[in-house]
């Protein structure tokens, strides 16, 4: 299923001068401020976050999984549905695979298909935490931290692989994320777990092309208990640290614990040229993957100021890799993928309306209280008419949940791929 250009312009028809006067009132009001409201609405316009090709199903728990139907099988509708979510939003103009469960068959058609769609192919994801059919080890007890070199080596292998197929086509960085870990005290060495890590890290890194980064991942639990061997963001810095400058730090905002202040590890990781990527998805209390923005928007606007201020002021860190990564239970994944892509635009947004200049000041006079109402006076705003006209610019539409509903979307799916359906994935 494609949808077509007039399906969105008779869709915008409607909306469109409710939208005019919000957006006139708003940028008014803003322009009065001193914003500059064309340059913000082009920031928004241009903020692309990656589709991982594991979020298009619905994903369940260990307890059951309750399909939504018409979900992508393969590779092709995988891209299809990334399509669709961004001719509505014009927000996902990116898709990250999983190797192997997307191995192209054709590489040539699969690129078509994609630049058809005006879709690139960002990180691709290596996957050492499941066995594969016909493997000769088993990642049982760990894969690149493993205490054979013979299961270490496979699994390196398995990376090497994954950065040919990304190789092919077009993209430029491989995310690690290693299950590695220990679930009873004693079962590890903690030392030799993390230098068998590097040493294999490094041997991956030997084979990264020169235009192309290394993301490490972190987390502090699951699916082993009672350790990991990257457990947190200072894990993946010494890793990322000990293979050389293309290799990087990636942030997954579920992969921390409790309380953590995630703000300030993205602020400082910036400073120090070293965060690589991020993960967007939500929590209440561990890896849940929830909707971003669904439980914590004031955190996720505290960590968006730190990545404008990085953004801004840190040439010497990288572009970086934005990616959801949320799983949906009891949702329809495209209906969840949409309000996650609009409160990271919202979360976004507000961010820019930090009057920057006002905060520093505010800083050196050990004004807190001056701080906290610039922080919280752009956080109060309703940015999304903002939102609204970066999509319309762009070709989308005003309101994506709204139109992914009046055009039927899901049915069309079901109809076109049946219901028994199965995505393959976590
Ligand atoms: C597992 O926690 C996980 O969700 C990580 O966040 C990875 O990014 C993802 O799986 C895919 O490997
Ligand atoms: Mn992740
Ligand atoms: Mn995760």
């Amino acid at each position: 299923m494609k949808i077509q250009k007039e399906q969105i312009s008779d869709y915008n028809k409607k909306g469109l001068e409710n939208h005019n006067d919000n957006f006139d009132f708003l940028s008014n009001k803003l322009s009065g401020n001193g914003h500059n409201v064309s340059d913000i609405v082009s920031k928004l316009a241009e903020f692309q976050v990656a589709i991982p090709s594991w979020a298009l199903g619905a994903g369940g728990t260990r307890f059951g999984r309750f399909s939504f139907y018409g979900e992508p099988s393969t590779l092709e509708q995988k891209i299809d549905d990334v399509g669709i979510l961004h001719s509505l939003t014009q927000t996902a103009g990116a898709v990250s695979l999983h190797i192997p469960w997307d191995i192209p068959t054709d590489y040539a058609a699969i690129k078509e298909q994609a630049d058809a769609l005006n879709i690139k192919f960002d990180a691709v994801n290596s996957n050492t935490f499941q066995d594969q059919k016909d493997a000769a080890e088993t990642y049982k007890y760990g894969s690149l931290s493993n205490v054979s070199k013979a299961v270490r080596e496979q699994a390196i292998q398995h990376n090497l692989d994954v950065i040919k197929i990304g190789d092919k086509l077009g993209s430029k960085a491989l995310t690690v994320w290693l299950a590695d870990g220990s679930s009873f005290p004693g079962q590890n060495n903690f030392q030799t777990a993390f230098q068998n890590t590097q040493d294999s890290l490094i041997d991956i890194y030997k084979g990264l092309p020169d235009d192309w980064k290394m993301l490490v991942e972190y987390k502090p639990y699951e699916p082993n208990f009672y350790s990991t061997v990257i457990q947190d963001w200072g894990a993946s810095l010494m890793l990322a640290n000990g293979c050389g400058d293309k290799a990087y730090t990636l942030v997954d905002l579920g992969h921390h614990l409790p309380n953590s202040n995630i703000e300030q590890i993205v602020s400082i990781l910036q400073l120090k040229g070293k965060l690589g990527g991020f993960h967007f998805n939500d929590s209440k209390y561990g890896d849940d993957d929830l909707t971003v923005g669904s439980i914590k928007p004031y955190a996720l606007f505290l960590i968006f100021n730190e990545l404008v201020y990085g953004m801004e002021n840190n040439p010497q860190n990288p572009d970086l890799a934005w990616m959801i990564d949320a799983s949906h239970n009891i949702k329809d994944p495209l209906e969840d993928l949409i309000q996650s892509l609009e409160a990271i635009q919202e979360a976004y947004a507000k961010a820019l309306l930090i009057d920057q200049k006002a905060l520093k000041a505010a800083q050196l006079d050990n004004d807190v209280v001056k701080c906290q109402e610039i922080l919280q006076g752009a956080y109060r705003t309703d940015v999304r008419p903002l939102l609204e006209k970066a999509r319309l610019n762009k070709g989308g539409v005003l309101s994506p949940i709204n139109a992914y509903r009046s055009l039927d979307v899901r049915a069309s799916l079901i109809k076109e791929r049946g219901k028994n359906t199965v995505a393959t994935g976590l």
